[in-house]
């Protein structure tokens, strides 16, 4: 009997350790509705306390780096704009992943090269895909400009990073 229980427990903490997989199709953003051009397919795979975000974005102009966020809502509407602002349950600053006084969704910058091509690969240990304040079910967006991490001197770059227009957008879905 005991011995059962103690599979059975070992089996749980092993189903509970398990990755969960989500993916984002990241659409460009048309003004006032949604677009239809592919620029990016994300992998999304929890495992533990870390998130990873991996995958390749095309069609990101200018060269060079561009704001790369998780923002409150899934909603793809509206030129990107209908995914409201950045997540952030805990009422903080915006700021560099790497900061502790940051969005949960501050994934920081991505890079385009000269041909506006994105490799994605990002590791994150705030933003989680499981949890009270999960992302799944919420939006991508990738900024036309590079995110300032809060250290602008633009009045908003402790709330947007100062990353300009939204050029892409996609929902995180379970996968
Ligand atoms: C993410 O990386 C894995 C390998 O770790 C690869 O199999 C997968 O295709 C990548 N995802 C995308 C969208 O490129
Ligand atoms: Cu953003
Ligand atoms: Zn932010």
């Amino acid at each position: 009997m005991l011995l059962i229980i103690a599979i059975f427990s070992v089996i749980t903490a092993l189903s509970s350790a398990q990755n969960v997989n989500a993916r984002c199709y990241l659409y460009n953003a048309v003004a006032g509705g949604v677009g239809n051009q592919l620029m990016g397919t994300l992998d999304l795979v929890q495992t533990g306390q870390q998130l990873r975000i991996n995958g390749t974005i095309t069609g990101a102009m200018p060269a060079g780096l561009h704001g790369f966020h998780i923002h409150e809502k899934g909603d793809i509407g509206n030129g990107c704009l209908n995914a409201g602002g950045h997540y952030n349950p805990s009422g903080k600053n915006h700021g560099a992943p790497t900061d502790t006084d940051r969005h949960v969704g501050d994934l920081g910058n991505v890079q385009a090269d000269i041909s506006g091509a994105i490799n994605v690969d990002i590791t994150d240990t705030v933003a989680s895909l499981t949890g009270p304040i999960s992302v799944m079910g919420r939006g991508i967006v990738l900024h036309q400009n590079p995110d300032d991490l809060g250290k602008g001197n633009s009045p908003d770059s402790k709330t947007t990073g100062n990353a300009g227009p939204r050029i892409g957008c996609g929902v995180i879905g379970y996968a």
